[in-house]
């Protein structure tokens, strides 16, 4: 049964069990959920990179910490359809496309994503997108494009967010998602470890997250990319153990999700990947790269999944494949609305350290 009543002592009791023993519950759970053999497998698309203006202090993105990434504009439809065949052909059953923007503004690009989603529906895959927030009105009209799931992470605790971003509030966050909830596109929420968070943070995200009623459909649990020029260039990459652990908890506190290991896996050995499947995570992102920063190749992976036994989900196997409404024959129109999403501006110092030293740099 889910519950949606955990508390943070509840959750961190589980975090902190003797190892075997909070394998061997995860797994218990996971097997009364899931087939422990499949695995869902999306492909990350970057359909606009770098220039974001926002302070996350963890994204080689943030236009003001000036990282070493390759920015680009909003990619074409017929450049998105070509990498989703690619991605299709290579075993993804879903392509999530992501847009370095604070959130979605109506107009000539939104419409050109709406047709993207339209494009890769037809092509019987599932699409997710991940804009930063938009509001109800944007989420309906994804919805009718075809829109699968909309992923928009709570990345931390309420108090922990805080210490790594200042243009905007974790009520921003949560509002996202109760906007999506309202369309009829499933829910991909979860967040990053290894940002210097308490265990009590991780249990606090983890409360956030299992107390959404209904839970999302998808968890993704990142392990922090330190990229150099950002405020969290310096961090310590967390252990195997503190993945494992993390993607047990989840599991056991959100036995339907679909739990994501995500950024991270290219400093994790297959064994410990066998291990974090063992304990529930269900999901990757395949393809060399995430957004802009490395991950395994496709090929490696699917030597994993041989060696472990472990196959990809079919496209739609949980969940009906939306039908897809063309742009003309669309109910929803653009509403130009100016939400108030918040802008908190309090300081966080190490943030405004990596922008000075960005402006210095040659
Ligand atoms: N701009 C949108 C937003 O912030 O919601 C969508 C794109 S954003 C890059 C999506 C997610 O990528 C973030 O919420 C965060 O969880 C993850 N992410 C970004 N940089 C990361 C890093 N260096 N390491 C791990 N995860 C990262
Ligand atoms: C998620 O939780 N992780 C993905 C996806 N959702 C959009 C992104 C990871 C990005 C890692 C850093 C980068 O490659 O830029
Ligand atoms: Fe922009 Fe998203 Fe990166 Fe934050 S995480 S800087 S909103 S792309």
């Amino acid at each position: 049964m889910t519950r949606n009543d955990w508390t943070k002592e509840e959750i961190l009791a589980i975090y902190n069990k003797p190892l075997m023993e909070l394998l061997y519950e995860a797994a218990t759970v996971h097997r009364k959920h899931h087939d422990p053999n499949k695995v869902q497998v999306s492909t990350l698309l970057s359909i606009k990179t770098g220039g974001c203006p926002e302070d996350c202090g963890y994204c080689p993105q943030a236009a003001r910490y000036h990282t070493d990434i390759e920015g680009n504009d909003l990619m074409s439809v017929s450049q998105v359809k070509a990498q989703a065949l690619r991605a299709k052909s290579s075993g993804s059953s879903r392509v999530c496309m992501g847009a370095a923007w604070r959130n979605v503004k109506d107009g000539e690009e939104f419409d050109k994503v709406l047709e993207m989603v339209r494009t890769i529906n037809k092509l019987d895959m599932e699409v997710c997108c991940t804009l930063g927030m938009v509001t109800e009105n944007q989420a309906k009209r994804l919805a009718e494009a075809g829109l699968y799931a909309y992923n928009h992470n709570l990345d931390s605790s309420e108090e922990y967010y805080k210490e790594v971003i200042s243009t905007r509030g974790y009520q921003d966050r949560l509002d996202t998602i109760s906007n999506v909830r309202k369309s009829k596109v499933t829910v991909c929420s979860g967040g990053i470890i290894g940002m210097g968070e308490s265990l009590e943070d991780r249990a606090g995200m983890l409360v956030a997250l299992a107390t959404l009623n209904p839970q999302p459909e998808s968890t993704p649990i990142n392990a922090l990319v330190p990229v150099e020029g950002t405020p969290l260039e310096e961090q310590q990459k967390i252990s195997i153990w503190e993945m494992l652990r993390m993607v047990a908890t989840t599991r056991i506190v959100m036995p339907e999700t679909q739990v994501r290991l995500s950024a991270g896996r290219t400093d994790m050995s297959r064994e410990g990947q066998a291990m974090c499947f063992f304990a529930g995570a269900n999901s990757i992102f395949a393809g060399d790269k995430l957004l802009t920063t490395p991950n395994p190749n496709v090929d490696d992976d699917m030597e994993m999944f041989k060696l472990l036994g472990l196959e990809p989900q079919k496209a739609f196997e949980k969940k009906s494949q939306p039908q897809s409404v063309s742009a003309e024959e669309s109910k929803y129109k653009p509403l130009n609305e100016k939400p108030k999403w918040s802008r908190p501006g309090h300081t966080i110092e190490r943030n405004v350290e990596a922008k000075a030293k960005a402006k210095t740099k040659v």
